[in-house]
Order: C-alpha cells, then structure tokens, then sequence
C-alpha cells in the first residue's frame, strides 16, 4: 500500500554532511521526499515531539542532544513507506543493526543514532503533522 512517513536526520549525521547520502539510500530503498525542511529544533519542539518518552531516563540527553544542532525532516512516500523507512535506517541501538542499514554505518551510539523514523501509521500521521502542513506536501505526478 502507498503509505507516508516521518524521517528525521539527526544533528550528529547533519554535522557529518551526511544528508546526500541518506537521501540517497531513502531514494534507492523506492522512498519518494515529497516535503523537506532544515530547522534547528527548540528545547519545546524536541520535548513535545518525543513526548511518548518523557520520563524515561535517556530523555534529558536526548532532547539534549536533538536540540544541539540543525536537523533535516522529510516526508517519504513509497509502497510500504513506513516499515522500508525503518528498514533501511536499521535498529536503535547500532550494535544490533543490520549491516548495511544508515545506524549500523553511521550511528556512534544508541542516543547519536543518525536518523529517526515514524513507528506505525498513526505516529507517521501525528509526526508529519507536527511539522508539515499539507500544503508542504508536494504531490508527485510522475
Ligand atoms: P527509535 O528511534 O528506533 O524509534 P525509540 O523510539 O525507542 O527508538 O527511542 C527514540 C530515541 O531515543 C532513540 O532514537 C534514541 C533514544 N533512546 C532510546 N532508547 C535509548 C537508550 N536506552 N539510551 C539512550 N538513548 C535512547
Ligand atoms: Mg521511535
């Protein structure tokens, strides 16, 4: 089915000059950027967007480190989007990704993990809605 996601390049992989190439490997995976936008979050934009882990003993760091640098989020469209997304980007923590996949290449640690990607249609749909209107969404005709 033709499904959404959200992606998010991290500050450390932006830091990397790193975006060519994850845009690359989101291209080749069939994935389609139909919005794209460079921002450096607020201490408030990370909070409410990883609301779900408030209160978890990595989320001071993580907001920490999501808020320390610019980052790049996209809409990906493609067969399948949501489950290719998280395919190609490989598992939280590097030591258990996939060789091949963006973290088991690029990801320092479980927290500098390079890329996020939408869990399940419902987080796809809050989290491309907390950063895009639908007018962002550009439409592909081809
Ligand atoms: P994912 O990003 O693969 O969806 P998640 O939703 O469980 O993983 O966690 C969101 C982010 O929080 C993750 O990319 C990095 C950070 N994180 C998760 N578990 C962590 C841990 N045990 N230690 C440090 N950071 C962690
Ligand atoms: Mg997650």
């Amino acid at each position: 089915m033709l499904e959404r996601t959200f992606s998010i390049i991290k500050p450390d992989a932006v830091g990397r000059n790193l975006i060519g190439d994850i845009y690359h490997r989101f291209e080749n995976a069939g994935l389609s950027i139909i919005a794209a936008r460079m921002l450096h979050l607020t201490r408030e934009q990370a909070e409410g967007f990883y609301a779900e882990h408030k209160g978890k003993p990595f989320f001071d760091p993580l907001i920490k480190f999501m808020t320390s640098g610019p980052i790049m989020v996209q809409v990906l469209e493609g067969e399948d989007a949501i489950r290719r997304h998280r395919e190609v980007i490989g598992a939280t923590d590097p030591k258990k990704a996939q060789a091949g996949t963006i973290r088991a290449d690029y990801a320092a640690s479980v927290q500098q993990n390079a890329v996020h990607g939408s869990d399940s249609v419902t987080s796809a749909e809050r989290e491309i809605a907390y950063f895009f209107s639908d007018e962002d969404i550009c439409i592909r005709t081809r």
